[in-house]
């Protein structure tokens, strides 16, 4: 497809408002959820088709594929519970099978003996519960005869294919998605190969834009760096992976991050504890960027019980001190193994994670004055504070909170106005 410069011109005037975008970044925090036939295996979603599991076998699991304890409401309650404001699901990863009734692939869950809507049922239990729904596609589709690429590891395999078919199709496709779920946002990914380039990234964007205005689109449609905009970036925010983003105050930007280690199921994964989960929430926020923390659910559709714990007692802690999370921006000071702070009105939230004595040192904040300080739970804090010398905070032999602890710094004025300062 050629884009003219018009349509160049066009994504420019089409892009996400800022209320939009603002409304995404104050939720802060989603569920991932990984989920397809592979999950009868235990091994990686798509990445394990040719490999641990043998083509032929990986394409016809889906014969197989029936996780009869799918239960949309428990997986939306999961997400609430840990505090979760979005939840994102893969309606098809890079292996093309699709989990909703497409018209424009049989490769799809009503031709498994599962025959069952997932991503109909998740975006009606999302509505039910307050849960912005929201889906993962991937641009790559090593399943379909007119995508080129058919087996990563080997380029042998590889065919001539039909990317106007291809993209045809997945507009068919996109328009299902958005016009039967509506989706609050489009989670793309899969865009490093060669056959798909920039150009297709512009024409789908425009083309989701036309079906829906504020659909909120990552920045996995176009080329390039996940992590910084570049000439060759189509999207809103940008997708680190795996790990905590760079403070960024200009770009929106998500961390996607497993709370295991794969992101499909895989039997006895190691969990990350709750500390790295908490701190992992915060030193985002503390970025100003959100997480999409990734669950894998079993074959039988269940998530694993230990996970749900685990995303309750992130919820409990959320319950306590969310209102350092949701709605704040990031800074002033960039984060360190020690703290991260995050900012509303005239309040700095100081997220202490250890402390190698019971002095905590911050620079000086310019120009504007710590009028009084406490950890969120009420107990008193006390400072000094010294234009050349910076703030010095006492703390106690022991930390209120075994996890994570939030002291407050109430400022004589806004806390969002102050520059970034260098720790
Ligand atoms: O290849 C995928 C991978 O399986 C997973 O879906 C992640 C999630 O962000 N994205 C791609 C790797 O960057």
């Amino acid at each position: 497809c050629i884009v003219t410069v018009d349509a160049q011109k066009q994504i420019a005037d089409i892009k996400t408002s800022k209320t939009v975008l603002d409304d995404f970044m104050d939720k802060r925090f989603g569920m991932f959820i990984h989920f397809g036939p592979v999950s009868l295996r235990g091994t990686e979603i798509s990445w394990s088709r040719n490999k641990e599991v043998p083509r032929e076998e990986y394409d016809n699991l889906y014969k197989e594929f029936n996780p009869v304890l799918f239960n949309a409401d428990a997986w939306v309650k999961a997400a609430k519970d840990a505090g979760m404001k979005y939840l994102t699901i893969t309606s098809k990863h890079h292996d093309g099978f699709c989990l909703w009734p497409t018209a424009f692939s049989d490769y799809n869950i009503m031709n498994s003996q599962f025959k069952r809507d997932i991503v109909g049922e998740l975006a009606k239990a999302c509505k039910k519960q307050g849960v912005a729904f929201c889906i993962y596609f991937t641009v790559l589709d090593w399943h379909d005869s007119d995508y080129p690429v058919h087996n990563p590891y080997d380029s042998t395999q590889n065919v001539i294919g039909d990317m106007s078919r291809f993209e045809a199709r997945m507009k068919n496709e996109l328009k299902e998605i958005i016009t039967r779920y509506k989706p609050y946002m489009l989670w793309f990914d899969g865009n490093w190969e060669k056959p798909w380039v920039q150009e297709y990234g512009k024409d789908i964007y425009r083309y989701i834009k036309s079906l829906d205005k504020d659909v909120i689109i990552n920045n996995r449609l176009g080329k390039g760096e996940n992590t910084a905009f570049s000439a060759g970036s189509v999207g809103d925010y940008l997708t680190p992976e795996q790990n905590v983003g760079e403070l960024n105050m200009k770009d929106p930007w998500e961390s996607c991050i497993t709370i295991c280690n794969q992101w499909a199921w895989k039997p006895n994964d190691t969990l990350k504890t709750l500390k790295e989960c908490i701190q992992t929430l915060v030193k985002t926020a503390a970025g100003n960027g959100n997480l999409l923390f990734n669950v894998g659910p079993m074959m039988d559709g269940r998530m694993e019980a230990r996970q749900v714990v685990r995303l309750k007692e992130i919820g409990n802690w959320l319950a306590k001190y969310g209102t350092s999370i949701y709605g704040t921006k990031g800074g002033p000071y960039i984060p360190n193994k020690l703290y991260a702070t995050t900012r509303k009105g005239n309040r700095i939230y100081l997220h202490v994670f250890e402390k190698n004595n019971n002095k905590l040192a911050l620079p000086s904040l310019p120009n504007i004055k710590v009028k009084k300080a406490y950890f969120m739970n009420g107990n008193t804090v006390s400072f000094t504070q010294d234009n050349s010398s910076g703030i010095e905070i006492n703390l106690p032999d022991v930390l209120p909170d075994a996890v994570s602890n939030v002291i407050v710094l109430e400022l004589e004025k806004n806390a969002e106005e102050l520059p970034i300062v260098n720790n």
